[in-house]
């Protein structure tokens, strides 16, 4: 994209340095554990350490007894209003504080409210549960079982633990694809439970003003807007209408996912401050956080795939067992409980597929948050191009070769997906050739064949990916019914400096930079000039907020449309200055001139000085606009990645040589954020593939409760990671942007997975599910007679 803007002006393309950094990098941001209020009182919970157990009693004398504990509160307490249970995003119910039993461990069993931090944690321990342990359900396979027990007893005609099922896709059409293949290939595949790793973990400070009647909560959620709708519905009963609630998304110390389901904590604070009158801070410790927060993935899949005896693919069939813990409380749009996982058919151009999806309950928390993930895409490229990949080697084709023939080709888009999705734009050739000139393909096939020969392990593994962000068009996406457009809203003030505030909320990803980037193309009003705000209910338009990397292509779009709007009336503004008709006028960022007289001409600075001093009679004074933008598609990057791994024969340790990622999203707003993500993202993909894994014993005890098992890599597991980029805008988007927030790390992993079960395949192995831990590999070679 060629730069429309100089530096000073630091428009689109411009890799200008991070707005928030300085205070960033300064320790002077404000997170929620910063807010400091008079008379704040702490909050600390009690768990259960049962899995599933009835409740018998509830002893708080001993916690009465410590010096600041003021109270302890309970679910029978919550009862009382109608507030011991609460909706989850996916119209399931989940407990704030049990009444009759607990279904996981760690979850919440009361809440200790003191004065301060250490005297809640006395108290929290001093509390005494007497619990009644009832037979847990781990193994979701297992719960489908007749005769399994029933674990939501509290829904009256529940009989098992079946949660829905779906499907999606034309299964006689599927099912003749099978018929008539050359080639079929089928394997079972488990995506394993993972849990994101914050640096900052979820908490919330509730103030309730007595003399106002207004709550306010400062709290860790992408999602403010929709929060504090779903808070007054919740609460309407007990008197908190909407406008008396202000929900407040400060700083965020990391959110991928993870902040946008409401838990218990930030329930009971808010009870706790409308109770006493006074500000409750409520902060999870770390293990709280990676035993009791919503999880992603666990889906136990089982893939086929059908081609033609030369390679062309034909059809894919897939089954699938959801985890969803005691609750489904996912966050997907409403239509589709398993995600988006229906685009799995990936970057292929396949005749039909069909997709069945199960949800079950198990004694585990609450899964289902996509982890830096648009809603299950990582499942779904997962499965593709594990398929993919065993088709490649089964056919004894090249996998690269193998993908170049597969592709949708770059002069089918618009193009229809056998499961109906439109994707908008794609050269999905061009992405894994430039990666495979990068890493030096066929150098490295050859360097595996030598060292196959001497017995030496070496894969290469792709993964050509096909992403979807962007949720969504009003027609299909919604949350609790609440349509999926964004928002921004835009004021220039007389000296040409602005204000623009917007219904996402950045955790991380640079908005403040990127967005002021995006204004700053669009009126040439310098980037610096420009100040973004998010997060904020009282203050930013409505929006649905940040997750599934839809930010820039859809509150970055409205942020477009509402320049464009400012640009009209600064049009008509320029014409009354210049005495000129408006269509004489010519744009280029940052002024009009007359046409054909580029010396006569008004700044956009001069414009809004007299959009407030001399603006024409009849015309409304200011210069301002706001934008909600309902995208017409979702936006569909893509890209293409090689991992090269070097397999200890002795440890099973996998260890990755070279990893090449070229990613397309369309036109970048700025170059450096958009390469940040894409490490970052890398990272978070080797992390499930080699590291990352929650399991639980059969009695429900939590495997990877603390940082002691859970292992996130560090700087010394990290590879060197190599990274390049195509272009290829999207036609719908205002800027011709896509999303790019979760790319890697929905790509990476089954790149490691590939290259693998390559190294391997010569020995039988047709298949690793993630994570390749060295004790998983090292087996498999014992079995396969390679070490003893
Ligand atoms: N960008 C760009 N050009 C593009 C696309 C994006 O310059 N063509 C920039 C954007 O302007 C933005 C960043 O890249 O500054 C990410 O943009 P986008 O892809 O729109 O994603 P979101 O802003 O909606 O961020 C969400 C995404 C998700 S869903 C997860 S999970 C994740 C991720 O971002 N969580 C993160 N990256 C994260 N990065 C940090 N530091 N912290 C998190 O919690
Ligand atoms: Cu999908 S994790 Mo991000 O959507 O917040």
């Amino acid at each position: 994209m060629a730069l429309r803007t100089s530096p000073e002006v630091g428009g689109m393309g411009h890799s200008i340095k991070r707005k928030e950094d300085p205070r960033f990098i300064r320790g002077k941001g404000t997170y929620v554990d910063d807010v400091e209020l008079p008379g704040m009182l702490y909050l600390d919970i009690v768990r259960s350490p049962h899995a599933h157990a009835k409740i018998k009693t509830i002893d708080i004398a001993k916690a009465m007894a410590v010096p600041g504990v003021l109270a302890v509160i309970t679910g029978q307490d919550l009862a009382k209003y109608n507030l011991h249970w609460m909706p989850t995003l996916m119209s399931d119910t989940q407990m704030v504080l049990p009444v009759e039993k607990v279904m996981y461990q760690a979850q919440e069993v009361a809440g200790v409210l003191a004065t301060s931090r250490y005297a809640a944690a006395d108290g929290m321990a001093a509390v005494e549960v007497e619990y009644e342990p009832l037979p847990v359900v781990v193994d979701p396979k297992k719960a489908l079982l007749p005769g399994a027990p029933v674990l939501r007893t509290d829904k009256k005609d529940k009989k098992d633990n079946h949660i829905w099922h779906w499907e999606w896709g034309d299964k006689a059409a599927t099912d003749r694809t099978f018929a008539e293949a050359g080639v079929t290939v089928k394997q079972d595949i488990y995506i394993p439970r993972i849990h994101v790793s914050s640096i900052e973990t979820c908490g919330c400070v509730a103030h309730f003003d007595k003399v106002n009647d207004k709550l306010t909560v400062w709290m860790t959620t992408q999602a403010p807007h929709a929060i504090r709708t779903v808070f007054a519905l919740v609460a309407g009963h007990v008197g908190l209408a909407e406008h008396k609630i202000r929900i407040i998304s400060p700083d965020i110390g990391g959110g991928f996912g993870g902040k946008v389901p409401v838990y218990p904590g930030y329930v009971i604070a808010v009870a706790a401050s409308v109770l006493t009158g006074k500000p409750v801070k409520w902060i999870e410790d770390r293990m709280e956080n990676l035993q009791a927060d919503s999880f992603a993935r666990d889906y136990h899949i089982t893939a086929e795939l059908a081609a033609k005896k030369d390679g062309t693919l034909t059809g894919l069939r897939i089954k699938t067992l959801a985890d969803h813990g005691y609750t489904d409380a996912a966050a997907n749009p409403s239509k589709f409980p398993a995600g988006l996982f229906h685009v799995c058919t990936g970057s292929y151009d396949l005749k039909a597929a069909h997709v069945e999806v199960d949800g079950v309950y198990t004694n585990k928390p609450p899964g289902g948050i996509a982890y830096r993930c648009s809603f299950r895409v990582t499942e779904a490229v997962h499965t593709i191009e594990r398929m993919v990949d065993l088709m490649a080697h089964q056919l004894g084709m090249d996998a690269a070769e193998f993908r170049m023939k597969n592709f949708v080709k770059p002069e089918q888009f618009p193009y229809r997906s056998a499961l109906g999705w439109e994707y908008d734009s794609g050269n999905y050739g061009a992405a894994l050739q430039k990666a495979m000139d990068r890493v030096g393909y066929a150098e490295l096939k050859r360097e595996q064949a030598e060292k196959r020969k001497r017995g030496e392990l070496m894969g290469i593994g792709i993964s050509s990916f096909t992403e979807i962000v962007g949720a969504g068009p009003s027609k299909h996406f919604d949350i609790l019914g609440l349509k999926m457009f964004d928002s921004c809203e835009i004021r220039i003030h007389p000296t040409g400096k602005a204000i623009a505030r917007f219904g996402t909320k950045s955790q991380g990803q640079g908005h403040e930079t990127t967005y002021a980037q995006i204004l700053a193309e669009e009126l040439g009003i310098p980037a610096k000039d420009i100040q973004v705000e998010e997060g904020d209910t009282d203050t930013a338009p409505y929006g649905l907020g940040t997750y599934a990397s839809r930010s820039t292509p859809v509150a970055g779009a409205a942020a477009a449309m509402a320049a464009r709007k400012i640009q009209d009336k600064a049009r008509k503004i320029a014409a009354h200055l210049l005495e000129a008709a408006p269509e004489d006028l010519v744009w280029e960022p940052g002024k009009f001139s007359v046409k054909g007289a580029p010396d006569t001409f008004k700044t956009i600075q001069d414009i809004a000085f007299a959009a407030y001093t001399n603006h024409p009679q009849g015309m409304e004074a200011g210069l301002e606009a706001v934008s909600y933008y309902d995208p017409p598609n979702l936006t569909y990057p893509f890209g293409s990645y090689i991992a090269v791994v070097d397999i200890d024969k002795g440890t099973g340790e996998v260890k990755i040589r070279r990893f090449v990622a070229v990613d397309d999203c369309g036109n970048i707003i700025n170059p450096m954020i958009v390469e940040g993500q894409i490490h970052g993202g890398l990272t978070m993909g080797l992390a499930p593939a080699l590291y990352e894994e929650i399991t639980y014993d059969e009695i429900g005890n939590i495997q990877g409760g603390s940082f002691i098992d859970y292992l996130v890599p560090t700087a010394v597991e990290t590879p060197n990671w190599e990274t390049d980029k195509t272009c290829t805008p999207s036609p719908h988007h205002p800027l011709g942007a896509k999303g790019v927030g979760e790319s890697a790390t929905v790509g990476a992993p089954v790149a490691i997975a590939n290259a693998v079960v390559d190294a391997l395949w010569h020995l039988g192995v047709r298949h690793v599910d993630i994570p390749i831990t060295p004790p998983k590999i090292w087996r498999l070679l014992r079995d396969k007679g390679v070490n003893e």
